[in-house]
């Protein structure tokens, strides 16, 4: 596996001193990691690094060793800028607002990504996006590679545990050889799955309280089409008290995509200025998660993607746009 824009990335990265390195508006395991590795194969190189994302961390990649080096604020100064895991302007909203240079293109920024959706941040000098890579830190293993940078046991526990938490433990549709096989040489090279696990799952353990409210969410649950779109959606309150616990919507998406006929599972999260954010996720044999977040104004990938809702769509029109584009898409399949 190379990648004809290494060499560029590499000059990008010898020419700086201080490099940002940026995770989207919803970090997850492998923006997490890959942002944790590039952090540590810079500093091998005696670079000055700051990890930012425009948003709070969630709790459950706290198991993820760094985490807590993120910060929310750009540094006044800084050279480069690397965004991993996504080339999506509307998920770096947060950052882009600190700063004016990077949106007149006056500031080197580099994406690495590997995301099917149409890049809308135009402002990169490079961005190196394989669709075919499981995670953002498989594309990064093989740039690593392919440039001969240095690992060391952080960065491959980083790399080994974003590929592992965007594949579901090398399970999904989007695990391919190449995926495998960078596992096989990250364990070669010392990484111990069998520990990564038990510190993620550790971080799955959730509060009698959570549990309970899981609960209540599960009965919320609504069921179209035959059962075969299910909804759910989360009002300010909940997120406002169980957020800083545990993402709302990922209690119980797993339990909506697993109920029996259902395709399409949306989490629905309703914020007081009237935005709405959604979470997809489809079951096998329905990789039409990304064409049903396009609908509704985002992306992502076949069989996990999100959006965010801008317009002045209320829920219940909302819900009925999800239910008609989810149908069609599903009917063009069956
Ligand atoms: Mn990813």
């Amino acid at each position: 596996m190379t990648y004809p824009e290494a060499t560029l990335i590499d000059q990008q990265v010898k020419t700086a001193n201080k490099i940002v390195i940026a995770q989207p508006d919803n970090p997850d395991g492998d923006s997490m990691g890959s942002a944790i590795a590039l952090e540590q194969i810079l500093m091998l190189q005696g670079k000055e690094t700051e990890l930012v994302c425009g948003v709070n961390i969630p709790n459950y990649l706290s198991y993820l060793e760094g985490w807590d080096r993120v910060v929310k604020e750009l540094p006044s100064k800084f050279d480069l800028m690397i965004i991993v895991d996504t080339s999506a302007l509307n998920l770096v909203e947060h950052l882009t607002k600190q700063s004016g240079q990077l949106k007149r293109g006056s500031q080197p920024l580099v994406i690495i990504d590997h995301h099917r959706s149409e890049p809308t941040i135009d402002y990169a000098q490079l961005r190196l996006n394989d669709p075919e890579a499981a995670a953002t830190a498989e594309v990064l293993y093989y740039l690593t590679k392919q440039l001969k940078w240095e690992l060391n046991p952080l960065a491959r526990d980083s790399l080994a545990a974003a590929i592992l938490s965007d594949t579901l433990g090398l399970t999904t549709d989007s695990t391919r050889a190449e995926t495998v096989f960078a596992i096989a040489e990250l364990v070669r090279e010392g990484v111990s799955l069998s520990r990564l696990e038990n510190a993620r799952r550790d971080m799955t353990r959730k509060t009698p309280e959570l549990v309970h409210y899981k609960g209540e969410l599960l009965q919320r649950i609504e069921y179209y089409d035959d059962d075969r779109i299910a909804l759910l959606s989360i009002p300010w309150p909940e997120i406002e008290h169980y957020s800083p616990l545990y993402n709302p919507s990922m209690l119980a998406l797993e339990d909506m995509r697993l109920t029996t006929n259902t395709v399409v599972a949306v989490a629905l999260k309703l914020y007081p200025d009237g935005k709405i954010t959604g979470k997809i996720r489809t079951n096998y044999g329905y990789p039409i998660a990304a064409k049903l977040a396009e609908a509704l104004g985002g992306g992502g990938h076949d069989y996990a993607s999100g959006f965010k809702l801008t317009d002045t769509r209320d829920l219940e029109q909302l819900k009925n746009d999800i239910i008609t584009h989810a149908k069609d898409l599903i009917n063009e399949i069956v």
